[in-house]
């Protein structure tokens, strides 16, 4: 259907310019409806090292332990390595794609034709931050989008400013996020069966952080009619690493709940825990801490089972409103950039912008020349897709 037919646009806000296209919020249109979630499959795991190099080995793989009582989280914060700060690019996600679609190929094809059918390639963060939205009063984000062959791309967009302020981070701000890596670290192990004993280490303690390193999982879903490859970060698993994203584990950290208001800032921060995991089907494990870092007790989460948790509470968020709105967002954007009129010139990596405004809802415009410059960064891509990839789309 036209754009203009669809109840769910207005185009007619007086604060848009004419080529902007918008979708309020749910809460002001129709009533929910369900939209399924299709249990993720794994295609595929690979890892980056402590120089950030990416192998489709599962040599970054960790294991779950219980982490020692009383474990205190400050440990190590000075040998903490910490990863620059960077945009989101996709570039990880589609070295896997690429090798998905090879392997296709090699056992008798149907790499590209199985691409076509893939409705979203995004990293699992970016699908978070559509699905939390109806719920997010605080935080608006914009993304990067391109349509290739039917596929469409999402990568958050990461502008310059956004990335000092980003690298800026204030040194009590900076403690909390490590407490969270060092969590991971108290609470993993190289090998499956037992802790970790490191020489000159407390009993227990994993091995200083290094945040480049990651143990990523690509996954195969389907949200309503859309399928989607999704890749995100995987903290550990629980014994032997079987493929099913069932053995994940997704680790926490949350300051202890002492009292009902501490209880409602947790079950707020349920929502984000919730569709982050359940997205690539993994458990969750919370450790809880002081607030000056000392781990009291460490609760296991069965993911599904957490909106049965807050429902009926004060405060309470209902998952099928995000999955409907995430449903409608993503139908939206196939309209808007499909009900596009384009041109030969345009297939050379067309970039829009995807604009969230907490409470207001969100704004789908074409990026003018300078947007798209500012988003390759003088890079070789096309658009924000690798040049490498976009080649391989086209061979
Ligand atoms: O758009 C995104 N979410 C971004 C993803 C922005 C920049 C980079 N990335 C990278 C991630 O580092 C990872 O390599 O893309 C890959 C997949 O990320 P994801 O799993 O989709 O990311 P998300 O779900 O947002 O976060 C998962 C974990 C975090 O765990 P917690 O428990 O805190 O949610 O990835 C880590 C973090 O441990 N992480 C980061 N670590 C260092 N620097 C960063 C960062 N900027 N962002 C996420
Ligand atoms: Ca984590």
């Amino acid at each position: 259907p036209a754009i203009h037919d669809n109840p769910d646009i207005d185009i007619a806000s007086p604060r848009l310019q004419p080529s902007d296209h918008h979708l309020v919020y749910p809460s002001t249109t129709s009533t929910t409806k369900p939209v399924s979630f299709q249990q993720p499959t794994p295609l595929l795991t690979f890892s980056y090292d402590q120089s950030r190099t990416l192998s489709f080995t599962d040599s970054a793989l960790r294991y779950y332990v219980d982490p020692p009582h009383g474990a205190e989280l400050r440990y190590g914060y000075e040998r903490w390595i910490k990863r620059p700060e960077e945009k989101g690019r996709i570039d990880g996600l589609l070295k896997a794609i690429s090798r998905v679609k090879q392997k296709m190929e090699d056992s008798g094809g149907g790499g590209s034709e199985w691409l076509r059918g893939i409705g979203i390639v995004s990293w699992r963060g970016v699908m978070t931050k559509i699905l939390t939205a109806p719920y997010e009063d605080r935080d608006g984000w914009e993304m990067n989008v391109m349509q290739v062959d039917g596929t469409l791309y999402l990568e958050e967009h990461v502008s310059d400013a956004k990335l000092i302020e980003k690298e800026d981070m204030k040194p009590h701000h900076r403690l909390q996020s490590y407490y969270g890596y060092s969590f991971e670290a108290w609470s993993t192990s190289s090998r499956p069966d037992r802790m970790e004993a490191l020489p000159g280490h407390p009993s227990g303690w994993g091995g200083d952080v290094n945040t480049s390193v990651q143990w990523c999982s690509v996954v195969k879903t389907k949200l309503g009619d859309t399928r989607m490859v999704i890749g995100g970060e995987v903290d550990c698993v629980r014994d032997k690493f079987s493929g099913q994203t069932t053995s994940f584990v997704e680790l926490k950290t949350s300051l202890v709940i002492r009292g009902p208001q501490d209880e409602a800032r947790f079950e707020k921060k349920l929502l984000k825990f919730y569709f982050q995991s359940f997205l690539l089907g993994v458990p969750i494990v919370v450790g809880f801490r002081t607030p000056s870092g000392q781990l009291t007790t460490v609760q296991s989460f069965k993911t599904i089972q957490i909106p049965r948790l807050v429902r009926g509470k004060p405060g309470a968020w209902d998952p099928t409103v995000c999955l409907d709105w995430g449903d409608r967002f993503l139908r939206f954007l196939r309209s808007v950039i499909q009900g596009s009129p384009s041109t030969a010139e345009d297939d050379k990596g067309r970039v829009w912008r995807a604009k969230f405004n907490p409470r207001a809802g969100v704004t789908v415009s074409l990026l003018d020349e300078t947007g798209v410059s500012e988003v390759v960064a003088g890079e070789d891509r096309v658009g924000f897709l690798p040049r490498w990839y976009w080649d391989e789309l086209r061979r």
